[in-house]
């Protein structure tokens, strides 16, 4: 299907600035002509606007919840135009908070449609903390929570009443960093989480089979795609970076077998932060695996 590219320049939810210029750090690494190369329709819708970073503490558990919600009604917006219009948005983000406006209209728009809708969340972290536990009060912590209808009212009902997805609609891989009251929070709500121990043990391949089990003709894949998900090795420009991530192979497997469903119809790219990175290497090699995740590869497979 054809792509529109939507940027996301928002650091808003993070506890860095910076992933606020991860749009154009992806347009630099040459994200469009990519997908281009590869006979994609790709049209950049440019930027969203919002509001700008206040950069001050948390208030209530949050830190600028205000600006936050903004970010993501604009996002919601934008994102629903493109699926009504029959264009598969890609989210240029921009912290991981964006991934509530996007799925949330995702996820109306597979209600609408009658199809179901399974979210894969490649990331070193859960991103399912509360303002009762977090211990940052940063928002890029929060999105599977909210979206999963868990949070404060104004993110939780973005996309209209009732929550925009269920735990059971979730896939998480790469996971390495939850925090305390998170891991409870995960284990309560039953998240399905292949965590790096796992993947260590049965390999990426197996992980890969298990978190894409039941996607059909009728299912919507989204995925959203936080580059800390990556080895700090090969992937420096991000905020959060964790020691012992998914390696470069790994990750082209991850992206290679998605492509093989042919069901993947929206995917954020998060947490890019250029400030961090050593001379835009890390989105180069995030539009090498987007590369992938578009069906390149080395040899015709069957
Ligand atoms: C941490 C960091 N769990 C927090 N989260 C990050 O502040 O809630 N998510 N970096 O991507
Ligand atoms: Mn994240
Ligand atoms: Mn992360
Ligand atoms: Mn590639």
């Amino acid at each position: 299907p054809p792509v529109s590219l939507i940027g996301v320049p928002t650091d808003i939810g993070a506890g860095h600035r910076g992933a606020s210029l991860g749009p154009d750090a992806l347009r630099i690494a040459g994200i469009g002509q990519a997908l281009a190369a590869r006979g994609v329709d790709v049209l950049d819708t440019g930027n969203l606007a919002g509001p700008p970073n206040p950069w001050q503490p948390p208030v209530g558990g949050y830190r600028h919840l205000e600006q936050v919600v903004e970010w993501n009604r604009a996002l919601m917006q934008a994102t629903l135009a493109e699926l009504r219009r029959g264009r598969m948005p890609v989210m240029l983000g921009g912290d991981h908070c964006l991934a509530i406006g996007s799925i949330a209209a995702v996820a109306q728009h597979c209600r609408q449609a009658g199809k179901k809708l399974r979210v894969l969340w490649l990331d070193a972290h859960a991103d399912f903390n509360t303002s009762e536990v977090t211990p940052s009060g940063n928002v890029h912590g929060m999105p599977v929570a909210c979206l999963c209808g868990i949070g404060p009212d104004a993110l939780t009902r973005l996309g209209g009443e009732g929550p925009a997805i269920t735990p059971a609609q979730v896939r998480q891989i790469g996971i390495r960093s939850v925090d305390p009251e998170e891991k409870r929070l995960v284990k309560q709500h039953g998240l399905d989480i292949y965590d790096m121990r796992y993947i260590d043990e049965v390999g990426m391949k197996a992980v890969m089979q298990q978190a894409l089990e039941g996607v059909d003709a009728d299912t919507h894949l989204h995925v959203s795609f936080d580059v800390d998900f990556l080895d700090p090795g090969i992937a420096p420009g991000v905020g959060t970076t964790v020691p012992g991530g998914v390696n470069y192979r790994e990750a082209q497997l991850v992206m290679e077998m998605i492509a093989d469903t042919g069901r993947m119809g929206s995917l954020d790219i998060v947490e890019l932060n250029p400030v961090l990175d050593n001379r835009n290497a890390t989105a180069e090699l995030a539009v090498d695996l987007v590369e992938s995740l578009f069906g390149k590869s080395t040899l015709m497979r069957d």
